[in-house]
């Protein structure tokens, strides 16, 4: 754990001497504002942790991680989506409206599961989860999105009135542990109102036989085959710079 702490610190402080603006990543909106009592929050992200340091690959492909997703998924064949790192600063760290990944990157067979570790003790008082118990089981749910018009990204959530924050159960952690959860999960996270940081480390993953829906959500090293074979896999000269698999 220490380990990885300190590959994850490292590279936020030396990305944030290089360009701390390119890191803000939090979400736009009215309901945001809202839900952050009107106040100027922050949260810092990188992508693709895996193409920063070799500590994050060792973190993806640990077998002790695998054996446990492929007793989760019922399949030794698990590909990598993609990774991500979110910092929420003490005193302002954003929160979250309650979501579906699902609506980032959809899937056929929504195989897809989040493997969120704790890099901090994590409470509600420093901008940890909340969940929705059982909600994965309601299948993909209205989109109440937000896209920025300036950069054109876009935000999900699902209606705030029906699935608020205040009525989630909150998720408790010690650093170092793991919550898995599929991308149907209602979820979101709290604001980080108290004086401790809450980092944590991402990682998406989905089954060999599932498919994406819609062309978005594209990422270095998606696809890399973490357990088992992916027999959907392009091998044709013609086709091998596709990142898309053939089903
Ligand atoms: O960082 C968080 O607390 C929540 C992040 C999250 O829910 C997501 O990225 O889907």
């Amino acid at each position: 754990m220490n380990e990885i702490s300190d590959a994850y610190n490292e590279l936020f402080e030396r990305k944030h001497r290089e360009n701390l603006a390119g890191l803000e990543s939090s979400w736009i909106g009215d309901d945001m504002k809202k839900i952050a009592g009107y106040i100027d929050y922050t949260v810092k992200s990188i992508h693709a942790l895996q193409m920063h340091s070799a500590v994050f690959t060792r973190v993806i492909t640990h077998p002790n991680l695998l054996d446990a997703l492929e007793d989760i998924m019922d399949t030794e064949d698990i590909v990598l989506h993609h990774t991500k790192a979110h910092v929420k600063p003490p005193e302002k760290g954003a929160p979250y409206l309650m979501h579906q990944d699902y609506h980032y990157f959809p899937h056929k067979k929504h195989t897809m599961l989040a493997v969120f570790l704790h890099l901090d003790d994590t409470t509600p008082e420093n901008g940890g989860l909340a969940v929705y118990p059982g909600s994965h089981k309601l299948g993909p749910l209205k989109d109440y999105g937000v896209t920025d018009e300036k950069t054109g990204d876009s935000y999900h959530y699902v209606n705030p009135e029906k699935y608020p924050l205040s009525k989630a159960e909150p998720v408790l952690a010690k650093k170092g542990e793991i919550i898995v959860f599929s991308y149907l999960l209602l979820h979101g996270s709290y604001l980080n109102l108290s004086d401790r940081s809450r980092r944590m480390f991402l990682i998406q993953v989905r089954a060999a036989d599932d498919e994406p829906t819609e062309d978005v959500h594209k990422s270095p090293c998606q696809g890399l085959v973490l357990r088992g074979n992916n027999i959907y896999r392009e091998a044709t000269m013609a086709n091998r710079f596709t990142t898309m698999d053939k089903h």
